[in-house]
């Protein structure tokens, strides 16, 4: 289920991470380089003032030459010198110029004492510094620890900006519109990420993933969230009066109504309840028996006319079945129609008008996507819905319509329908969709 969304926010997880550790280390070595130049130009003005009596009128050649001769001469000045920062500088600096231009064929060794003697200038009085090279060995230790397992630390703290989102934002919402997410759900989105990230400050490659997918489960929760009355806060209500819970289902042809009645009657008898159905459809040819047969299996009672009846009154029917009997809940099937078949959806507005039922559910095929969806928005218009159940959710990779027809009619998704049993039905609840896509 949902795989497909799963895949796409997976996707932009890892594709910003990647993005943002690689431009953290354009800039850190952009940094560095910077560094180094100011350095080498801070040691140049150095020189100049130092030695100005002696070099100013010789040539860049005499200079090197003088470097080349230095080495000897500054272990004895740098006891002199020990204190004095700038000093210190400009000896090493002299001093690794020294050694980078010896000839390029020098052997490992002599690099390795080269390396020593630079470290004996650093350290005073010629002493190898334990608490650095212990200090420099954890780091190593840690470097390879977090490379190992994927993540780095960056040089400095990266700030995500909107320039390094929005190619990879377009890219997801373009995806989510193909996993028949609806464009005003895929842009709610794409905005709600941004808010959350544009000025996040990073760390660590890893924070970078922590930060993403958490602000695509936020987006993801903020869609799905619809303030509604639980069914099993209604169903109190109702009994408190004395009255069963009225629950008509409405859609198109062949979308799963008269399962998912057959389905909800088993959901309610599991909880003690006593549901009544009422065979309101008694448009399609072979309706009623098939509510019939299902009512039977499951051993509930069905209230039924004859096939071309008036739907509305065997709805009445079942009501006044359901409170003679104290049954508690009526559950009444209604013919699948076309969302433009205006004498069918009058005939809806009847049932409605007759028995004035506490829920109207919409019934969608999750398998149709955005088809879903505007199905749902013109029931909406026409008898209004108070809630949607989703049928085929077990065969649905896409999981746009899911995302989606909640929050365009901002009415809650109560159940997902997830096969052909009795007992294949899911309360639906949003925190449990946002754990299956990330
Ligand atoms: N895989 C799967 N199939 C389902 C689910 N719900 C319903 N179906 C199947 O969908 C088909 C149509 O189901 P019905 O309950 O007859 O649909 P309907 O909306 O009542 O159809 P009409 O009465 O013609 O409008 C049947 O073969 C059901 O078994 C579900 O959650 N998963
Ligand atoms: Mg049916």
């Amino acid at each position: 289920m949902f795989d497909s969304l799963k895949k796409k926010f997976n996707g932009t997880i890892g594709k910003l991470t990647e993005k943002v550790s690689q431009e953290a280390e354009e800039e850190a070595k952009a940094e560095e380089n910077s560094v180094q130049n100011e350095t080498e130009i801070n040691s140049l003005k150095g020189t100049d003032v130092k030695s100005a009596p002696e070099t100013s009128d010789k040539s860049s050649s005499d200079l090197d030459n003088a470097v080349e001769n230095v080495p000897e001469e500054i272990d004895s000045m740098e006891e002199e010198s020990v204190d004095s920062g700038t000093k210190k500088s400009f000896f090493s600096r002299l001093k690794r110029k020294s050694s980078e231009d010896k000839p390029l064929d020098v052997s490992k060794e002599s690099v390795a004492s080269e390396e020593e003697k630079t470290e004996d200038i650093e350290t005073p009085r010629g002493e190898k510094d334990e608490s650095v090279s212990g200090k420099k060995e954890k780091e190593a230790d840690e470097s390879e620890k977090e490379s190992k397992s994927g993540i780095f630390s960056f040089i400095r703290e990266k700030t995500i900006s909107e320039k390094d989102l929005d190619d990879l934002l377009w890219e997801l919402e373009m995806s989510l519109l193909e996993s028949d997410v609806a464009l005003e759900v895929a842009e709610k989105i794409i905005i709600s990420v941004k808010e959350d990230l544009v000025g996040k400050k990073i760390k660590r490659s890893s924070d970078v993933a922590d930060y993403t997918r958490n602000a695509l489960k936020n987006a993801v929760s903020g869609i799905l969230e619809v303030e509604s009355k639980s069914i099993d806060t209604l169903l109190q209500e109702k009994k408190t009066k004395g009255e069963p819970l009225i629950i008509m289902f409405v859609g198109i042809n062949g979308t799963g109504k008269t399962t998912t009645i057959a389905k909800i009657s088993t959901y309610f008898i599991n909880k003690g309840y006593t549901p009544v159905i009422a065979a309101s459809d008694t448009f399609r040819a072979g309706a009623i028996e098939q509510i019939s047969h299902h009512a039977e299996t499951i051993g509930v009672k069905i209230i039924k006319h004859k096939k071309g009846a008036d739907p509305a009154a065997v709805a009445y029917d079942a009501v006044s079945h359901a409170s003679a009997q104290g049954k508690e809940i009526v559950l009444v099937d209604t013919a699948g129609r076309m969302q433009t078949n205006i004498n069918l959806m009058d005939e809806m507005a009847k049932i409605k008008r007759v028995v004035s039922p506490d829920l109207i559910v919409f019934v969608g095929d999750s398998l149709t996507g955005n088809d879903a969806v505007e199905q749902a928005m013109k029931f909406n218009d026409s008898v209004g819905l108070d809630g949607i159940i989703l049928t085929k959710a077990d065969a649905d990779a896409k999981g746009g319509a899911a995302l989606s027809i909640g929050y365009v009619i901002n009415k809650p998704i109560l159940f997902l329908g997830v096969g052909q049993g009795y007992e294949d039905l899911m309360e639906f609840k949003p925190e449990w969709m946002v754990e299956q896509i990330f």
